[in-house]
């Protein structure tokens, strides 16, 4: 008899982050993941996560919203479903639940680590294969204070942990933002590149004046100065300036892709697993990119250890990527829940080994750490 899917536990899990965490639109003290355990009729289980974050700040789906509807809607359609046809699933959860991307994704990455312990192989390796198995990692300043961002940025560097920085902007007037930016990437020189993210914050006519500046500073890369759904303005920033402008919000899907390509983008896409409902569907994206010249950038909604190994499988198949990756979620915050953390090491990551994530639950401090 075949295999079929048994049991889909879901646990939200809330961990204190190492600093606050200060974005355009909320400041983090804490992340909470949807964990997902998927047990399969032979004693398998596939771990994912879904993890968003602020609540709703940054998206429609929220920790509580992923873990109901996975529990309500989700799981009864996988559970007593073969296991191992993910594409056959995939299509049946996306035929019976509309959008859901991250709770989608959770659950594609729990049905990909079964299978890959299933068989034996890593999750890269049931996707085709590794390209590369260290991938560069950026980190994020975003104390949201500029002396205690340098020293952040100078620790790091001394520690060869990150040479590229990405400073969150767009909480405060557009002035004193482009100032704290300046002052970062005059104080680390050459030694490391600065890039921006604005999260949506900025209208266009804003953007087009702090790109100038941020530009003119020696800033690398412009990342979603304006709002998801203005992706005219995002072509017509990109043509105007020198310096890239990286899609974020604006890049859910390959569909999306395809709309900024046909409408002239240039540039990058970020990536991320959690926008596209997992693994295959941002590799689509990827595939889109690739074919209209786009460079890719490995993006994170600043995942645990869980959602950060399923990403980092994704990219491993893919060929080095132009703008790195910023696969540091687990290093944001004071604990993990699994019993070997990823290995930071020489600016970047190494992509974890073994069969399925290559990853194993630690169950004390699953049980800690899980919302009561
Ligand atoms: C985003 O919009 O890129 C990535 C790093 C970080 O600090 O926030 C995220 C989300
Ligand atoms: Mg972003």
């Amino acid at each position: 008899m075949s295999t079929v899917i048994q049991h889909i536990e879901t646990l939200l899990v809330d961990l204190p982050t190492i600093r606050p965490h200060k974005l355009s639109m909320t400041t983090m003290a804490c992340q909470t993941m949807v964990i997902v355990r998927m047990r399969h009729s032979d004693g398998i289980e596939g771990l994912g996560e879904g993890t968003t974050i602020g609540g709703l700040a940054y998206g429609p789906e929220s920790p509580e919203s992923i873990k109901r509807n996975i529990d309500t809607y989700l799981a009864p359609l996988l559970v007593g479903q073969p296991s191992n046809n993910v594409h056959q699933l995939r299509a049946r959860l996306n035929r019976h639940a509309r959008g859901n991307m991250i709770a989608k994704s959770a659950l594609e990455t729990a049905l990909l680590d079964a299978q890959g312990k299933r068989l034996g192989l890593s999750v890269a390796e049931l996707l085709g294969g590794v390209r590369q198995d260290h991938l560069p990692v950026l980190w994020t300043l975003a104390s949201g204070d500029t002396a205690k961002d340098i020293d952040e940025a100078m620790l790091r560097l001394e520690q060869r942990r990150h040479c590229d920085f990405k400073l969150k902007i767009g909480a405060n007037p557009v002035d004193q933002d482009v100032r704290h930016v300046a002052a970062i990437k005059e104080a680390l020189g050459d030694r490391a590149s600065v890039r921006v993210d604005v999260n949506q914050a900025w209208d266009e006519s804003t953007a087009v004046r702090g790109i100038q500046v941020l530009q003119d500073a020696g800033i690398e890369l412009i990342e979603q100065p304006i709002s998801a759904r203005e992706h005219a303005g995002l072509v017509r920033l990109a043509n105007r300036f020198n310096v890239p402008m990286l899609a974020d919000e604006a890049v859910q899907d390959a569909r999306d892709g395809l709309d900024l390509v046909c409408g002239g983008f240039s540039g990058a896409f970020a990536l991320k697993i959690a926008k596209s409902g997992g693994i295959y569907g941002v590799l689509e994206l990827a595939h889109v990119a690739q074919a209209a010249g786009i460079g890719l950038y490995g993006g994170t909604l600043l995942e645990g250890t869980i959602g950060t190994a399923a990403s980092l499988h994704a990219w491993a198949t893919l060929p080095a990527m132009a703008w790195g990756t910023e696969m540091f979620g687990p290093l944001l915050l004071q604990d993990d829940i699994v019993v070997t953390p990823l290995n930071y090491t020489e600016f970047g990551v190494e992509l974890p080994q073994g069969a399925g994530l290559g990853i194993t639950l630690d169950e004390d401090k699953l049980a800690h750490y899980s919302r009561k």
